[in-house]
């Protein structure tokens, strides 16, 4: 029986993913229909990323899972017309990415790079770095995303704690969780990366009384959300110094508005989200594992739990 997958992710993005979609599900033996327009009635399965104008998912009546290609569901989590099983993307390349991204940002301050990097000709401050053992690096989030840069930083030496929402045992690094394991967390990071998803619940986290428990002059690292940072608390931090630098990937409103103050500010790098882009190839791959599992009545991987929020 032949499958009609909808693919609602934006103008133009069918493009790139047509023909490795087609060689994944082929490779999986799975007989395909691939439309960016089809009646919602004869749908089996969306693949949805959030450029999608679709926002009402109650017609598709006959759709057994609704998959994100982005990792953060937050613009589709909530829709309360959803009532398919959602998954959303876990993709080994997008892993990859981020893993480079958090380790290059952490090793920038780690070394202190940009010392040497703007320094004028002829400055000699023969000021070696601490080794990484010296140094201690935590993650907020230690999903799939943050357990693998965890992993990464731990290979690379780093002292590393991570905060996760339920108790974690994971070799090497120091697992914290709860409001307690918040604050633990916080006073003893000279490097903080944040890889949380939006929430409810992770609204504002580094908000003024956060920020205040890191030791002074800490770093930041976000390319979680841009909700994760109360902005104007974080612009304070900066400024009196108590926050040394901030490294941000994810922005409240994308494009971050011209106008806005991080874009200048000389304690502030903006990186345009590009931390993990989800990679064509790899996520065809993913889509048409999971499609294949639940046609063989196996449970869908990576479902989002609504109640949770991610
Ligand atoms: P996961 O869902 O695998 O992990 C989320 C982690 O956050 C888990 O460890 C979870 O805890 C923890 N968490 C969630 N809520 C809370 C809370 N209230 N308190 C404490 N911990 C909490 O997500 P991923 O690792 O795959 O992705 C993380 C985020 O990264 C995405 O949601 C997205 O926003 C962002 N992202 C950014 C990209 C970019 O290019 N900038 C690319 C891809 C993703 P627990 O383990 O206990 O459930
Ligand atoms: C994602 C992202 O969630 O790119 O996949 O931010």
């Amino acid at each position: 029986m032949s499958l009609t997958l909808l693919f609602a992710a934006g103008q133009g993005a069918l493009d790139e993913y047509r023909a490795p979609l087609t060689d994944a599900l082929a490779a999986e033996g799975l007989d395909a229909t691939i439309a960016t327009d089809a009646p919602p009635g004869s749908v089996d399965y969306i693949i949805y990323a959030p450029a999608s104008p679709l926002q009402d998912f109650a017609p598709y009546t006959r759709t057994k899972a609704v998959l994100s290609l982005w990792a953060g569901v937050e613009r589709i989590v909530s829709n309360p017309t959803l009532t398919q099983p959602l998954a959303r993307m876990v993709d080994p390349s997008l892993t990859q990415g981020m893993v480079e991204y958090v380790c290059g940002h952490v090793l920038r301050y780690h070394l202190g790079m940009d010392a040497h990097i703007g320094a004028p000709p002829g400055t000699w401050v023969a000021d070696a770095p601490p080794l990484a053992s010296e140094r201690r690096v935590g993650l907020l989030g230690l999903g799939a995303l943050g357990q693998a840069c965890a992993e990464a930083l731990v290979a690379l030496g780093f002292q590393v704690w991570g905060w996760s929402r339920r108790p974690k045992t994971l070799a090497g690094i120091t697992c914290v969780h709860g409001d307690e394991g918040l604050k633990d967390i916080l006073q003893g990071t000279e490097i903080l990366v944040t890889l949380l998803p939006q929430t409810p619940r992770t609204e504002n986290i580094l908000d003024q009384g956060n920020l205040a428990l890191l030791p002074h002059g800490a770093r930041i690292i976000n390319p979680g959300r841009g909700t994760l940072i109360d902005d104007d608390a974080l612009l304070a931090a900066l400024e009196s110094g108590q926050v040394g630098h901030a490294t941000l990937d994810v922005f409240r409103t994308e494009p971050l508005p011209a106008a806005h103050p991080f874009w200048h500010h000389p304690r502030v790098t903006v990186t345009p989200h590009i931390a993990a882009a989800t990679r064509a190839a790899s996520a065809s791959r993913v889509i048409a594992r999971n499609i294949a599992r639940v046609e063989a009545g196996q449970p869908l991987l990576h479902a989002v739990a609504r109640d949770r929020g991610y």
